[in-house]
C-alpha cells in the first residue's frame, strides 16, 4: 500500500488534518487503535477558539457546528459569592465557540466516511519506520495481517500515549513536565447549564467549573483528590460540593440531575520538542498537553494541524520545504504561550495542598488585581480567545 501521508491517531487533530489535506488532493490513510464508537465515548473539550473553527470552515465540516454551537462574549470568573465577568467582546472584539469535542470528532468522521477517507480501526502494533530517510513506511496489524503503507510523510496525532513521540530517540527529544497534585472530577448531565456563560470559581474548597455542551447538557467539574476514583463520588455528593464552590446565586440556580458521565482527569504541563523528526511530524497531544483550565488542549492541537497543513500542501504543490522545515519551530512557540497560559489559570484557581497562608494572599491578591485592573482581564482575554497563528 502506498500513500502520501500516513495519519496516526483518528483524535480531533488527525481526523482534522486527513480533512484539510484531502481537499487540497494530498492522499492520506488514518491508523485509529480503537473503534469509532469508543473515540467518540470520550468526552473532553468543549470550548472551539475562532482559529479551530476557521480551519473547521477550511475542512468543509462546519455546518452542524455553525447551526448548533454557542458564541461566548465572555467568561465569569468567581473566588467565592464575589464573582466578575471578563468580556472577551469588549476586549478584544473576539470570542469562543462553545461545541464539544465529541461533535467536532463525529462530524469529522462523517466527513471523512462520506468521502474517500480511509480510516483503519481497531490497528495494532503500529510503528513507524526510516522517518529520517525520504521514504519512511508505517507497519501495523488488523485483523491478525500485517500491513505496510509505504509514504512520504508520517504525522503522529496518536495523543499521550501513542507510539509516535516515542519513536523520536530519547538522544534528541527534550520533555518538559509538571505534574498537578489534583485532578479534575467532571460530569456531564441533561440539565440546563447553571449560566449564559463558564462560571470559572476559585472557591476556598477547590476550584469548580461550570460548562456546557447545549441547552440541555451541562459539563460541571470539581477539582478533587488524585487518589480519588469516580466510584467515590455519588451523584448527590458531587452536586453537594459543586454548590459549595460556586457562588450562591448560582448554587441556588443549579439544577441537578444524573450524571451520564463521570470521569476523572489528572491535570499535567507537557512539551516535547523538537515535534519532528525527520519525515515525522508530531500534533497535538502527542506532543503537548495543558491542563484544562485554560480550554487550551484541543485549541493548541488546531494550531499544529494549521501549520502542518499548510506545509504539506506548500511541499507537495510547489516542492518548496520552508514550511516543514520551520514547523517544530513555529508550532512550539505558540504551544509554551499556551501552557504559560494553562498553568497561570491552574495556579490562580486551585487550592495547591502544600500552600501557606502566605501563597493564599497572593492568590487572592492576583485575582483582586485581576477583577479591578482592565488591562489584566485583556491579558487573560487575549490568551483565551486564542493568540495569533
Ligand atoms: P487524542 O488523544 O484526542 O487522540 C489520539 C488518538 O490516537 C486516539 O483516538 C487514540 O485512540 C489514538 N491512538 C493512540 N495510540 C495509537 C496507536 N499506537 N495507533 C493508532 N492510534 C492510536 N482539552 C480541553 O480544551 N478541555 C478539556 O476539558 C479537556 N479535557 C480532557 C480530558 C481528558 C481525560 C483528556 C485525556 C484530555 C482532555 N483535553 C481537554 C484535551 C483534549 O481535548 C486533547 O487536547 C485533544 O483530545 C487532542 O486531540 P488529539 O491530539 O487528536 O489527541
Ligand atoms: C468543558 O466544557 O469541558 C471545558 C470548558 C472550559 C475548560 C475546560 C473544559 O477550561
Amino acid at each position: 500500500m502506498r500513500t502520501q501521508v500516513v495519519i496516526i491517531g483518528g483524535g480531533p487533530s488527525g481526523l482534522l488534518l486527513s480533512q484539510l489535506l484531502h481537499r487540497r488532493g494530498v492522499d492520506t490513510i488514518v491508523l485509529e487503535r480503537k473503534t469509532r464508537e469508543y473515540v467518540l465515548s470520550r468526552i473532553r473539550a468543549g470550548i472551539l477558539e475562532v482559529g479551530f473553527v476557521e480551519l473547521m470552515r477550511e475542512a468543509a465540516v462546519a455546518e452542524r457546528m455553525d447551526r448548533e454551537c454557542f458564541v461566548h462574549d465572555g467568561i465569569i470568573i468567581s473566588d467565592g459569592d464575589e464573582q466578575f465577568q471578563i468580556s472577551f467582546k469588549e476586549l478584544t472584539g473576539s470570542h469562543v465557540v462553545v461545541y464539544g469535542q465529541t461533535e467536532v470528532t463525529r462530524d469529522l468522521y462523517d466527513v471523512r466516511e462520506a468521502g474517500t477517507g480511509k480510516i483503519v480501526f481497531n490497528t495494532e502494533h503500529v510503528a513507524i519506520h526510516d522517518t529520517e530517510t525520504i521514504a519512511p513506511y508505517v507497519t501495523y496489524s488488523s485483523d491478525g495481517t500485517e500491513h505496510r503503507i509505504d509514504c512520504d510523510f508520517v504525522a503522529g496525532c496518536d495523543g499521550f500515549h501513542g507510539i509516535s513521540r516515542q519513536t523520536i530517540p530519547l538522544s534528541v527529544r527534550i520533555e518538559y513536565e509538571k505534574l498537578y497534585p489534583f485532578g479534575w472530577l467532571g460530569v456531564l448531565s441533561e440539565t440546563p447549564p447553571v449560566s449564559d456563560e463558564l462560571i470559572y470559581s476559585g472557591s476556598n474548597r477547590g476550584f469548580a467549573l461550570c460548562s456546557m455542551r447545549n441547552e440541555n447538557l451541562s459539563r460541571y467539574y470539581i477539582q478533587c483528590s488524585l487518589s480519588d476514583s469516580p466510584d467515590d463520588w455519588t451523584d448527590d455528593a458531587f452536586w453537594t460540593e459543586l454548590k459549595r464552590r460556586i457562588p450562591s446565586t448560582a448554587a441556588e440556580q443549579l439544577v441537578t440531575g444524573p450524571s451520564i458521565e463521570k470521569s476523572i482527569a489528572p491535570l499535567r504541563s507537557f512539551v516535547t520538542e523538537p515535534m519532528r523528526w525527520g519525515r515525522l511530524f508530531l500534533c497535538g497531544d502527542a506532543a503537548h498537553i495543558v491542563p484544562p483550565t485554560g480550554a487550551k488542549g484541543l485549541n493548541t492541537a488546531a494550531s499544529d494541524i494549521h501549520y502542518l497543513y499548510h506545509a504539506l500542501v506548500q511541499f507537495f504543490e510547489a516542492g518548496e520545504t520552508d514550511g516543514i522545515d520551520r514547523y517544530s519551530e513555529k508550532a512550539l512557540a505558540r504551544i509554551w504561550k499556551a501552557e504559560r497560559f494553562s498553568w497561570w489559570m491552574t495556579n490562580l484557581l486551585h487550592r495547591f495542598p502544600e500552600q501557606s497562608d502566605f501563597d493564599l494572599k497572593m492568590q487572592r491578591a492576583d485575582i483582586e488585581f485581576l477583577r479591578s485592573n482592565r488591562e489584566a482581564q485583556s491579558v487573560l482575554a487575549q490568551n483565551y480567545v486564542g493568540l495569533p497563528y
